[in-house]
């Protein structure tokens, strides 16, 4: 089935725009899977308990025909392509890329959990996520 997963993009550390420009190309070359609409990059401060520099943002929409799972463990594989390294939580990353919502799907399990519970609290993707959805429905 071909859905619409809406993907956070992140990044604090390196080359961000490059980082990102990166990332969204690895996304549309990722099998039955093509970016239909993204938000302009933006430059936010840091959230959370981390001390550290600002990031760059966006939200990219990438119909796909991958599973939630299967797009995930993609994910973490352009993450890990971008040279990131999980070390602290919440710290500073070349790369994060977090699946917000996908379709009217819910995912509840030890790895994933979407809409991911951070929505409520980030203005910025509530934000963009609404833009998103508006084009892709119109
Ligand atoms: N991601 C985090 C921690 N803090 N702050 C901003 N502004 N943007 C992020 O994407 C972000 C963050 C952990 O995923
Ligand atoms: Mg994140
Ligand atoms: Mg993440």
């Amino acid at each position: 089935m071909r859905d619409v997963a809406y993907v956070a993009l992140g990044s604090n550390v390196g080359d961000r725009h490059a980082l990102l420009a990166a990332a969204r190309d690895a996304m549309a070359a990722l099998p039955g899977s093509r970016i239909v609409a993204m938000t302009e990059v933006e430059e936010t401060a840091p959230l959370g308990p981390v001390p550290q520099g600002a990031f760059l943002n966006q939200m990219v929409a990438l119909e796909t025909t991958l599973e939630p799972r299967a797009l995930l463990s993609a994910l973490h594989a352009i993450e890990r392509a971008s040279g990131r390294e999980r070390r602290e939580r919440w710290g500073p990353r070349t790369l994060d890329l977090d699946i917000v919502a996908f379709a009217a799907q819910r995912v509840t399990d030890a790895e994933l959990v979407v809409p991911h519970p951070e929505l409520p609290n980030r203005d910025f993707w509530q934000r963009e996520l609404a833009e998103l959805e508006s084009t892709v429905k119109s």
